[in-house]
């Protein structure tokens, strides 16, 4: 699948229920929940390599990884995890997260791509679930 694009947000879920499961205070859940109700998300993709970048005016987070092969990231909290992407179907990628530190709820995301051309993002935080729905720009 084609993951590549200017993506635009239309729809999310469940995004500040993940940060309080993740234990973010409420002064800082709701600065970053106005934040991400306007990201900015680019991916580029090569095969199987991708680089996705989500920006909003507070934060802003880039990674690289090759599906297959585990990278290093931060989970939607800010903590650095070491993630696991793998193919769930050929337009659909898993990645599971394990924190480097400490320990908190067990994340992980999955993006993918539908046959009408949505980008469909679910985050997850023990049994929090998020999703968020985009449009190519
Ligand atoms: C943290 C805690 C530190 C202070 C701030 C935060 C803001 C996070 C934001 C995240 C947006 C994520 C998106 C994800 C995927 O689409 C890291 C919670 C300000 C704004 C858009
Ligand atoms: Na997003």
């Amino acid at each position: 699948a084609d993951f590549s694009g200017t993506w635009k947000m239309k729809t999310s879920e469940n995004f500040e229920e993940l940060l309080k499961a993740l234990g973010v205070s409420v002064f800082i859940r709701k600065i970053a929940v106005a934040a991400a109700s306007r990201p900015a998300v680019e991916i580029t993709q090569q095969g199987e390599s991708l680089s996705i970048q989500t920006s909003t005016s507070v934060h802003t987070t880039h990674v690289s990884f090759t599906v297959g092969q585990s990278f290093n990231e931060t989970t939607v909290d800010g903590r650095l995890c070491t993630s696991t992407p793998r193919w769930e179907t050929d337009s659909k990628i898993s990645c599971e997260q394990i924190l480097q530190k400490g320990e908190g709820p067990k994340t992980a995301w999955t993006r993918e791509v539908t046959n009408d051309g949505e980008l469909i993002l679910i985050m997850s935080a023990g049994d929090v679930v998020c999703t968020r729905v985009y449009q190519r720009e």
